[in-house]
């Protein structure tokens, strides 16, 4: 039936892309069917290859879709068919790919179901781990150059092992609460559970057609996955990443919503979920006992009005009066710093109440996820880069006014510290300085000094060691590396060549919810 359905829009498709075409004798949607089905799947949603559908697609320019259905794409398994097409064939397969699809596709629990893999289920792997590093010293990196990525001994800052990933992983890989197991989210909705104590890959499942990111609940037990295609959460058994329950991202009229994010709260024993399309919070229980186990106020909210579900997992509405897109959790998840889609200001909520308490002083993009805090001046204070301002902005989380803003080079993306260094790094991500990093003192919330190591090539995303005795910088370059720098004197120690490392996770910072970094 579903073929048959596949097979009706096709000739829909068909038609509409000889209609669509300059040339219109070229009919797309066969030459799709005859080049890239096989790979991409019939329907566009992917296979072996990654989906074609233009939200799959919004980060890869158009012009760069033909240089690669021309030439292939390298570390993949995508050939190059510029022998077999045309230059107007190839420009006829562009715009068939970069067109919307006229229904929601499909991606429910048999689709889900059918894409899972177990290759070591749990507790079938030794329980110590096959090399003599310390294992809460160790960091993942993601090197997106080649769909890899690399387990490095936080210690010596040798690789223990390098294998090949999922295409275009988003989002920081999520640890078990003990760092046994890392879970990878790519934006194609692959989720891949890794073993870091037998270094292999352990279930993988495809949880969604285009997702944003997953979270692992703070007892190891779930795994939650947001996607943007279709609008759903979908909630995983963490042992083997069997399905456990689809949740439809819908507002109360009815209207459906993507899933910017979704996060743990580990001592709210909740998910988090950011949507993208209606103004409001989900915050989601993963505990078997009703009873809140924080303090302060709490309502049962499983019988609030308009509740999506009155079983487990019970889903808690916190309506907004703007929708927010980018959250920074204080450090006992009792508040969320949400940037406002208004692009003039933020939104601070309290996760006891239910409700905003404060507005925040932000304008510009301010990039929330990447915000990290520390104490000054007897005042907890948190800071964040901007995507779209040259300045980092630090917030008093008392008073949640805007105390500084710090003018640097350009927009940043990643922000990074640790309690036991002086310094907090910025990156400077977009336009001409996007080589140099800058270090600012903590204490005195200046810049002491810019760093360029690769000049002319992105330097972005520190992630510090254990102790917080050294820093790791990427330089975000298919031919990159990996910097280990002293964080005290910020003297280079060691570079290793990686390729285009995007994100570095150490296992002790991230279980342990180091202030100094993401969670
Ligand atoms: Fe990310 C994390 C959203 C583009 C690299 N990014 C996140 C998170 C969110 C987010 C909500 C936190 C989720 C988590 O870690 O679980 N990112 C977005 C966007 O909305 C945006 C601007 C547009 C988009 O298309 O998604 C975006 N992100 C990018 C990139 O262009 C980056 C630089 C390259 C890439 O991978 O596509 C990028 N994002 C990252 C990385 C993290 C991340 C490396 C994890 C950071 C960490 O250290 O935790």
């Amino acid at each position: 039936m579903r073929y048959f359905f596949s097979y009706c829009l096709l000739m829909i498709f068909s038609a509409s892309a000889v209609l669509a075409g300059t040339d219109s004798n070229i009919d797309a949607a066969r030459l799709y069917q005859k080049h890239c089905a096989e790979c991409h799947g019939e329907d566009r949603l992917g296979g072996m290859g990654q989906a074609l559908l233009p939200g799959n697609l919004k980060r890869l320019k158009k012009e760069k879709a033909a240089t690669v259905i021309r030439d292939g794409r390298i570390a993949t398994q995508m050939p190059a068919l510029g022998d077999r097409l045309s230059d107007a064939q190839i420009e006829a397969l562009v715009r068939y790919i970069y067109t919307p699809l006229p229904f929601m596709p499909k991606w429910g629990l048999a689709e889900i179901r059918a894409s899972h893999v177990v290759p070591h289920p749990y507790k079938s792997l030794p329980d110590k781990p096959v090399f003599d590093a310390d294992p809460l010293n160790l960091f993942v990196v993601v090197e997106l150059g080649d769909h890899h990525a690399t387990i490095l001994d936080g210690d010596r800052f040798e690789p223990l092992v390098r294998f090949k990933t999922r295409l275009n992983l988003h989002g920081g890989p999520k640890y078990s609460p003990d760092g046994r197991y890392v879970y990878f989210a790519s934006r194609d909705g692959w989720v891949s559970k890794f073993d870091m104590y037998n270094l292999k890959i352990v279930a993988e499942i495809r949880a969604g057609i285009n997702t944003r990111n997953l979270a692992v609940s703070g007892d190891g037990r779930y795994v939650m996955v947001g996607n943007y295609l279709p609008h759903t959460l979908v909630l995983l058994d963490a042992r083997n990443l069997d399905p456990i329950k689809i949740f439809p991202v819908k507002g109360l009229d009815g209207k459906s919503s993507r899933v910017s994010a979704v996060y743990a709260a580990p001592p709210r024993g909740s998910f988090i979920a950011a949507l993208k399309d209606i103004p409001e919070v989900w915050e989601i229980s993963y505990r078997d006992d009703p009873e809140p186990i924080y303090s302060g106020y709490v309502h049962d909210y499983r019988y609030q009005e308009g509740f999506a579900d009155k079983g487990p997992f019970p889903v808690r509405r916190i309506k907004l009066d703007d929708y927010l897109d980018d959250f920074f959790f204080d450090q006992s998840y009792t508040n969320l710093l949400g940037a406002a889609r208004n692009g003039k200001n933020g939104q601070v909520v309290n996760l006891i109440v239910g409700r905003k308490i404060a507005d925040l002083d932000l304008s510009g993009m301010p990039h929330l996820g990447s915000g990290i805090s520390w104490m000054y001046q007897g005042h907890r204070i948190m800071a964040t880069p901007n995507l779209k301002k040259a300045e980092v902005s630090i917030i008093d989380m008392q008073s949640w006014k805007t105390i500084k803003r710090i003018k640097t080079l350009g927009p940043g993306f990643f922000m990074r510290s640790h309690e036991n260094s002086p310094y907090a790094w910025v990156d400077v991500f977009f336009g001409p300085d996007r080589d140099a990093v800058h270090i600012l003192d903590k204490k005195t919330l200046k810049i002491v000094k810019t760093l360029r190591p690769a000049p002319g090539k992105n330097a972005a995303h520190v992630e510090f060691d254990r102790d917080g005795r050294h820093a790791l910088l990427s330089i975000w370059d298919r031919d990159g590396a990996v910097i280990i720098y002293d964080a005290k004197t910020l003297k280079e120690i060691k570079r290793l060549p990686m390729s285009k490392p995007s994100g570095k996770y150490n296992v002790y910072n991230k279980t342990r919810r180091s202030e100094g970094t993401s969670h």
